[in-house]
């Protein structure tokens, strides 16, 4: 589902994801109302988490359970575009003020064969930079 109202945001960030990575076509955007256009090329749902913090290498996260959430603390979170199909796209308008971000996808699935595809322990985070 898209969050907030397209037509208000003040720039664009496209953000491709797929298995196991979030590409942002730009690592810094101007401070301002950003319109998160997320494209799902890849084969299974995925999210976006924006969450405010430097690196994500330093979150916490849970033994195959995503990055945590609640230690992290509701504050440092941002916004989210909930997990949407894969093949599509989804949007979300965000005021992001200057800092330092990072956008992960924090979906945790059990597969048929009992695998768990934890998608930020996977891989799938990006740093950007709103100036
Ligand atoms: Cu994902």
């Amino acid at each position: 589902m898209p969050v907030g109202d397209a037509a208000e945001a003040t720039a664009t960030l496209k953000v491709t994801l797929k298995e196991w990575s979030v590409t942002p076509e730009q690592s810094t955007i101007p401070a301002g109302k950003i319109n998160i256009f997320a494209d799902n090329q890849g084969d299974e749902p995925h999210e976006i988490v924006i969450v405010r913090a430097d690196d994500p290498k330093t979150l916490p996260t849970i033994k195959d359970g995503g990055m945590d959430e609640e230690a992290l603390g509701e504050d440092k979170i941002v916004g989210e575009i909930e997990a949407f199909p894969a093949k599509s796209t989804c949007n979300g308008v965000f005021d992001l003020t200057p800092g330092t971000y990072v956008l992960l996808c924090n979906v945790v699935e059990k597969e048929a064969n009992g695998e768990i595809h934890d998608h930020f322990f996977f891989g799938m985070a990006a740093t950007i930079t709103v100036a």
